[in-house]
């Protein structure tokens, strides 16, 4: 009997422990959400925040051009929510050389450009006027390139990027490093007549779209609208013109069929065809001068 009691006693002694410890830590529990910090702690005082439809991001757009020739590309800021300043690095490769960096719209003030040009390396940043937060979106920044002579068409991704994890934007005195949702990119496209599409090469495609071109009433507008490829955005319409007489027509096709069954060779094409034609500036656009 007496032992039955003692185990009664030993068990509710257990339990009284059991439920005093689940008091104690759901008191911690309170106690510590009390001190967290809210999850946004970066919104704070910042109303617009919470009226963002997507988180903040960077998008870098792209551009089009030939060997020679300048590209310029935008740096801008989606669904700002609201910043004072930012320090950027724009990477680039071989094939290109730094021409500019100039303002855009968001942040114009103490802009400042630094050319490393060992490291092919752009180092950005700027300031709002010292107002406090600039809120809208836009153009953070331009940035132009000279495509190198004698670049192949192809295309040139560039890199943007933060120096270290101290290079950001700053918003209502804090440090953050938005989303880079897009980088840029240069599309080079060929100088090769014949080669319409800018591929660097002439084949049966640029024959497809020097048609469909003529159909559109030689205008790459209505062809945009009608045929839609992207790549339209590299087409280039003198080299259409293989006769390089000023009008792309049927006779361009002939010679663009007789030059590819030549092996692309303009002399063969001159001695199987004996045109009357000159055609020096096709010889010399496919680097065969002599
Ligand atoms: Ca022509």
């Amino acid at each position: 009997m007496k032992q039955v009691n003692k185990r009664k006693w030993v068990i509710a002694c257990i339990m009284a422990g059991i439920v005093l410890t689940m008091v104690i830590v759901a008191s911690i529990n309170v106690f510590a959400n009390n001190l967290a910090p809210p999850a946004q702690d970066i919104s704070s005082g910042n109303e617009k925040w919470d009226q963002l439809t997507g988180s903040p991001s960077i998008v870098v757009t792209s551009a089009v051009g030939r060997a020679g020739e300048e590209a310029t590309l935008s740096v801008l800021l989606e669904n700002n929510p609201g910043i004072s300043l930012f320090r950027l690095t724009m990477k680039y490769d071989e094939r290109l050389s730094f021409v500019s960096a100039a303002p855009g719209d968001i942040l114009t003030h103490h802009f400042y450009a630094h050319h490393i040009a060992a490291n092919r390396e752009v180092g950005v940043s700027a300031t709002s006027s010292g107002q406090g937060d600039v809120m809208a979106g836009g153009i953070v920044f331009t940035i132009t390139f000279k495509i190198d002579e004698g670049v192949q068409a192809g295309e040139i991704s560039l890199e943007l990027g933060y120096f270290d994890e101290y290079d950001a934007f700053v918003s209502n005195y804090k440090l953050m490093q938005f989303e880079i949702a897009q980088q840029g990119k240069i599309t080079v496209s060929s100088s090769v007549y014949g080669d319409f599409t800018g591929n660097g090469r002439v084949d049966a495609t640029d024959i497809l779209w020097i048609r469909r071109y003529i159909v559109a009433g030689r205008s790459i507008a209505v062809m945009k609208q009608v045929f839609g490829p992207t790549t339209i955005d590299t087409f280039n319409e003198s080299m259409a013109d293989i006769t390089n007489n000023g009008i792309v027509d049927a006779t361009d096709i002939l010679w663009i069929q007789r030059y590819i069954v030549s092996g692309r060779d303009v002399d063969v094409m001159i001695s199987v065809f004996n045109p009357s034609i000159d055609f020096s500036h096709l010889r010399a656009s496919t680097g065969t001068a002599r």
